[in-house]
């Protein structure tokens, strides 16, 4: 059962390249002999255009030279739907705007449905990696009542009799109340940030992979982060299927085989040392951005964690360090090649002085956070989680020039149309 991706006729054979809906990412060759097919199916073959879509009945026989090692000798074809023509991506390359206009039917072509079987399995190494830990998965909301990230990115929707509501920016709040009821949780969900600016690196819309702990501090943490990107990347280089599209997309697979935990951790003050030495124009307490992160990763070479940032650039939920409040317990976690941040992190504030007055600075009404606030009241712990974006790490494992390329369907800032 597939799709056709080409068609090639030499007389009496014709071959066609079928996406096929078992190993989509891999085309199966079908070979069509005038002598061995009835001759109504080989008139009908003549109708048979691009991505017109087809059951194949035939015999399966090696060939080390076709792109899976088989090939199928077809005895039967029966004709699902021939696709109108032109095909509007009918030709070998397109530029963004193009594919993105024409979304709906990029996302078949060979590149993308490689990225969405690493996608899919790295989704599911994540998972695993969870299971096998001990954590239980839980299902926050989407529609909620208070900011987590600043007030800058927040999305607002009218929620029935004009109340305000907000799309999610993280499920961090939720999870440090779940964590009284399950101690190790985590979730899997779309997360939303209005960021105006365009850049390779950010979606209006992404997929936020989170998890909190109980009795967990900063560097318990970190440690839990630094395993489970360990067990993704080495899970997808232990399967084959995996393993070579990573190979295809990035050149080489030897920077991925190096990651293994510990992975460095460097100071915010360490970092702004680093930056001054490559003639970067930063002082302490400034944020350290895009550009910033470049140069670090490009020169540090692996991943790392980036730390004990000033505590006036994290929101209001980091826990201040007890060394010195100018400083907070907040790391990020920086990906290699100049990629930069795929992971935010740090222990929570458990003092809920310093919280009120934290939420104050950032300008929201303590109020509204009454119910997080309860949770310094009742059972209190100390605890910490981090929030990973799944299209950041794709976007670095696949080394791809664009956030964009990394999910079928992308939000992005001012963009005209989409489905
Ligand atoms: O803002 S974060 O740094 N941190 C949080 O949201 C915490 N509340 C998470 C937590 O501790 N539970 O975002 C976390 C990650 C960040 O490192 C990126 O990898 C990703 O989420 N992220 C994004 N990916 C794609 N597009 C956008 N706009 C984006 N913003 C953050």
């Amino acid at each position: 059962m597939g799709w056709v991706i080409r068609k090639r006729e030499h007389g009496n054979i014709v071959f066609i390249d079928l996406r096929t809906v078992k190993e989509p990412w891999n085309p199966l060759q079908i070979v069509i002999k005038k002598e061995k097919i009835r001759e109504e199916t080989w008139r009908n073959l003549k109708k048979i255009t691009r991505e017109s879509s087809l059951l194949v009945e035939g015999e399966l026989v090696e060939n080390p030279r076709a792109p899976r090692g088989i090939e199928l000798y077809a005895r039967n074809i029966d004709i699902t739907h021939i696709a109108e023509t032109p095909y509007p991506l009918g030709k070998k390359s397109h530029p963004p705007e193009v594919l993105m206009q024409w979304r709906h039917l990029a996302i078949r072509s060979n590149r993308y449905t490689k990225i969405w079987v690493i996608r899919d399995h790295l989704l599911r190494l994540a998972r695993e990696y969870f299971m096998v830990n001990n954590w239980y998965e839980v299902s926050p909301p989407i529609i909620v009542s208070t900011a987590v990230e600043g007030g800058a990115t927040l999305f607002e929707i009218k929620y029935f009799d004009n109340s305000k509501a907000y799309l999610s920016q993280s499920a961090q709040l939720y999870l440090e109340v779940m964590v009284f009821s399950l101690g190790k949780v985590w979730s899997l969900t779309p997360s939303f940030r209005a960021e105006k600016s365009r850049t390779r690196r950010h979606l209006a819309e992404y997929w936020h992979l989170e998890a909190e702990a109980a009795w967990y501090r900063f560097k318990d943490n970190l440690r839990v982060q630094e395993e489970l990107i360990s067990y993704i990347i080495q899970g997808l280089l232990k399967n084959p299927v995996t393993r070579h599209i990573i190979e295809e997309f990035r050149g080489n697979i030897e920077h991925l085989e190096e990651i293994k935990p510990p992975f460095k951790r460097i100071s915010y003050d360490e970092a702004i040392d680093i930056l001054q030495q490559h003639n970067v124009d930063i002082r302490w307490g400034d944020d350290i951005g895009a550009d910033e992160e470049k140069v670090l990763s490009e020169e540090i070479g692996q991943p790392f964690f980036l730390t004990h940032f000033p505590s006036h650039l994290k929101p209001f939920y980091v826990k201040l360090d007890p060394k010195g409040p100018e400083t907070c317990l907040a790391a990020d976690l920086l990906a290699p090649e100049g990629y930069g941040e795929i992971i935010g992190g740090s222990e929570r504030e458990d003092n809920i002085d310093i919280l009120v007055d934290r939420i104050r600075k950032e300008g929201f009404d303590p109020e509204a956070y009454s119910w997080y606030l309860d949770l310094r009241r009742y059972g209190s712990v100390p605890h910490s989680g981090f929030g990973l974006g799944v299209e950041r790490l794709i976007w670095w494992i696949l080394k791809l020039d664009h956030i964009r390329d990394t999910i079928p369907f992308p939000r992005l800032a001012r963009v005209k149309k989409f489905i």
